[in-house]
């Protein structure tokens, strides 16, 4: 198969001549600039937008990763976007979808990545996607109406595309990368979004059904978290190190402590929400 055009202009058009989705992506706003793809996705679902409804922008002036810190997000042909997804989910699942929608957010992407790059993206617990080691991409879902038959999530998606790694804040230059100096060439976006958005259409509707046994096991094997020693630093500040073992049902990282057995001899650290680093 011939490698397709690369576009500097990411269009609608572009978007919909590749798209492969029943519902993901099938309203799109494409916005020159906004502060956040998920703010204005938010605003979007207060207004009723449609299930399945995407806000890309080529730039945000506010961009935001989990915790309050910022997601550099500059012009010139990365991806940021937020789908948002207005489910009536059962509630027997309800509780296992809020919780493996990050998770499965960073699978879909890591897996349209290599469909479209040929790069062997994996995944850093919870959801860093990286390429070679580095961070070329993150995930920050939000959720309102948890408690309701029809929570509404709305997953941003993060990804260095084609930006030049020299223009990174020196701050995190070293742990980051982009997918054009991993490949090699430019990356055509609008072929990398609709890769993305149809891996996890598949998955989120496995999971609405209830009919997801390959989640865990899955994500398992994209996971580079899991085998390393780790600290994790909980909400609140408390930090442990360990190993990190396996993942749980709900997507938790389980944690074998320093010190601990790791031959059944006392309870894993169960990882809910946290910041990990792989210790070499
Ligand atoms: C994330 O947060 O990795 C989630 C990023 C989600 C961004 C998307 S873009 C579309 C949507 N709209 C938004 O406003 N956000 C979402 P976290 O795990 O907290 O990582 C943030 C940390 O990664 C920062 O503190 C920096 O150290 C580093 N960082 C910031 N920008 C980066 C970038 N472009 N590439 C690599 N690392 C970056």
């Amino acid at each position: 198969m011939s490698a397709p055009p690369v576009s500097g202009d990411l269009t609608v058009d572009a978007i919909r001549a590749h798209l492969q989705t029943n519902s993901l992506g099938q309203t799109i706003r494409l916005l020159d600039e906004t502060p956040s793809t998920n703010t204005a996705a938010l605003a979007l679902s207060r207004d009723r937008a449609p299930h399945g409804t995407v806000v890309v922008a080529e730039r945000q002036t506010a961009g935001r990763g989990r915790l309050r810190r910022e997601w550099f997000s500059p012009s010139g042909g990365n991806l940021y976007c937020s789908v948002l997804l207005r489910r009536t989910i059962a509630p027997h699942v309800r509780e296992r979808w809020l919780s493996w929608i990050p998770l499965i957010t960073g699978v879909a992407a890591a897996r349209g990545i290599r469909r479209v790059t040929g790069l062997d993206p994996c995944l850093k617990w919870p959801n860093d996607i990286l390429v070679g080691g580095k961070k070329a991409g993150g995930v920050l879902c939000e959720t309102t109406g948890a408690g309701e038959a029809t929570p509404c999530v709305v997953i941003g998606i993060g990804i260095n595309v084609n930006t030049a790694v020299e223009d990174f804040p020196e701050e995190f230059r070293e742990q980051a990368t982009t997918l054009a100096s991993e490949a090699g060439v430019l990356i055509d976006r609008a072929t990398l979004l609709a890769a993305v958005l149809l891996e996890l259409e598949t998955r989120s509707e496995a999971l609405a059904a209830g009919q997801d046994p390959d989640l865990a096991r899955e994500y398992s094997g994209l996971c580079s978290t899991l085998g390393q020693r780790v600290r994790v630093s909980l909400i609140g500040g408390t930090t442990h190190e360990g190993r990190a073992s396996t993942i749980g049902s709900d997507g938790s990282l389980h944690i074998v402590p320093d010190g601990t057995r790791e031959d059944g001899g006392g309870d894993p650290l169960v990882v809910r929400a946290g910041d990990v680093t792989h210790l070499r």
